[in-house]
């Protein structure tokens, strides 16, 4: 069998989705494209038919499963609108733009009772995380006290307003923190550097584990993430930001790739590849529309958190049987 897929937004994440699609992946076809930029989508279309309206690609008898990669502030409807239709959809991050919104997309699933949606966390297929968890869950580093994290993006994307730096980038943090401690968030705390970049956000988990992230959107110097997790009786940490050293200019050392599609390319690919399994075997893998509103939820108290200066008690609603 041929999975058809269809892409809703094609910017730099929807045309590296795309790419992994027809470049990378197997058993799937794509059959058709969307994007607000029509012009945009036709020049991409190959043999995908182009589509001017998202909810008509979803309805679509041609197509039967669906990557939402358009701007955040349009994920939930659409995500909606995949559960209505009882299709299938890769969900890029953020699930929504706020937390009512991420429960109604969780609210949805739980009314089918089905889980249909997967959230766009690659990190959690990337293979350092991976092998950071598998470290830390063999108990080699005995208990884990602290997570170290640092995001950098060498400028913000120019489609950045207001407290982005939260709700689209430190989200990751949110989700694989989570993901690698298997531990919850409970507080947060953020400490913004004069014109508020870079903030660093102290958060605690249920389990007492401290977690701290610098998220700087305007290093200059490269993108870079990095994760370090200490334990009572050992560290694990990514090795290096890239898997080459060259010399030059009287320098030599790591070079650091402009945004995160070549960072976690490895990482897209095998969250694709695992989706396109997923989709086909029923068996859903990597973060639930749960992981998304928990992310989204967290993020919008930490947006609290940064206004008011001061330690703040996190809060979610109960986990629903479905996603136990
Ligand atoms: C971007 O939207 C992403 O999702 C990247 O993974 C993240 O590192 C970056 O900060 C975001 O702006």
């Amino acid at each position: 069998m041929t999975l058809s897929v269809g892409v809703i937004g094609l910017g730099v994440m929807g045309a590296e989705h795309l790419r992994l699609l027809r470049e990378e992946s197997t058993g799937v076809r794509v059959a058709a494209i969307c994007d607000a930029d029509t012009e945009r989508a036709r020049l991409l279309a190959q043999d995908s038919v182009v589509l001017d309206d998202p909810m008509a690609l979803i309805s679509s008898d041609n197509v039967d499963a669906i990557v939402i990669a358009s701007p955040d502030a349009t994920h939930a409807d659409l995500a909606l609108a995949c559960v209505s239709a009882g299709k299938p959809a890769l969900c890029e991050k953020p699930l929504a733009t706020s937390a009512a919104e991420a429960l109604r997309v969780v609210d949805a699933e739980v009314a089918i009772g089905r889980r249909l949606l997967q959230g766009g966390y690659m990190r959690r297929f990337d293979p350092a995380y991976v092998e950071m968890k598998q470290v830390a869950d063999s108990g080699r580093i005995g208990a884990t006290v602290i997570l170290h994290n640092v995001h950098r993006n060498a400028a913000a994307p120019e489609w950045f307003t207001g407290p982005m730096s939260v709700t689209n980038s430190f989200v990751h943090e949110i989700d694989i923190s989570r993901w690698l401690l298997g531990s919850e968030l409970v507080s947060a705390i953020v400490h913004a550097a004069p014109g508020g970049d870079p903030l660093l956000i102290t958060m605690e988990t249920d389990r007492g584990e401290i977690v701290s992230t610098e998220v700087f959107m305007n290093a200059h110097y490269g993108y870079h993430v990095h994760a370090q997790l200490v334990g009572r009786a050992g560290t694990v940490q990514m090795a290096q930001p890239s898997l080459t050293l060259t010399n030059g200019n009287r320098h030599h050392g790591h070079g650091y790739p402009e945004n995160w599609v070549p960072r976690f390319r490895d990482a897209y690919r095998l969250q694709m590849n695992d989706w396109v399994r997923s989709v086909v075997s029923g068996q859903p893998v990597g973060a639930s529309a749960w992981d998304g509103y928990v992310a989204t939820a967290v993020a919008e108290q930490v947006v609290t958190a940064l206004q008011t200066a001061t330690k703040t008690k996190l809060f979610l609603g109960a986990r629903p049987e479905l996603y136990a």
